[in-house]
């Protein structure tokens, strides 16, 4: 299978909690090699651009608020069937349904603050990725 990539965060309730590292070492230990990374603060305005998907969902005040409180760490990561896999390794968005082990279920404390993001598609990994970081910022 080809190596492809994906996108992820580390949003403000995790590294409020003091997770940055034992999710870091989930995510390297899982198969994943890190080839973009920065620590980082998005404002409302970027918040709300990220999440513009979910614009008409009645959680996206709450989801722009919450992802804006705090700093995050964001993060291309490679390796082969990235998306999903990295979707098995954080598990379900609500961190009462994720599967024991995932970092959602050992990290997150609800389904709006669940400790990390992870892409849904190749496209939408694309688009994330280029949304947080310049070409110079990946080492692949
Ligand atoms: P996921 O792909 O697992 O991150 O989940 P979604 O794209 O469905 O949701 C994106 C974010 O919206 C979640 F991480 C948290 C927030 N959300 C809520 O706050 N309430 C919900 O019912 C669903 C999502």
């Amino acid at each position: 299978m080809a190596v492809s990539q994906t996108f992820t965060m580390i949003k403000p309730d995790a590294v409020r909690n003091g997770y940055i590292g034992s999710i870091l070492a989930d995510i390297q230990a899982g198969g994943f090699r890190i080839v973009a990374m920065k620590f980082t603060r998005l404002s409302a305005q970027k918040a709300g651009e990220f999440y513009a998907v979910h614009k008409e969902r009645p959680f996206y005040g709450e989801l722009v608020a919450f992802m804006s409180s705090g700093p995050i760490v964001a993060a291309i990561l490679e390796k082969e069937n990235a998306v999903e896999d990295f979707r098995q390794l954080i598990g379900a968005t609500d961190p009462s349904k994720a599967e024991p082990g995932t970092i959602r279920a050992k990290y997150a404390t609800s389904i709006g603050e669940n400790a990390v993001h992870g892409s849904d598609s190749d496209e939408n990994a694309r688009i994330e990725g280029a949304f947080h970081f310049a070409g110079v910022e990946i080492h692949r």
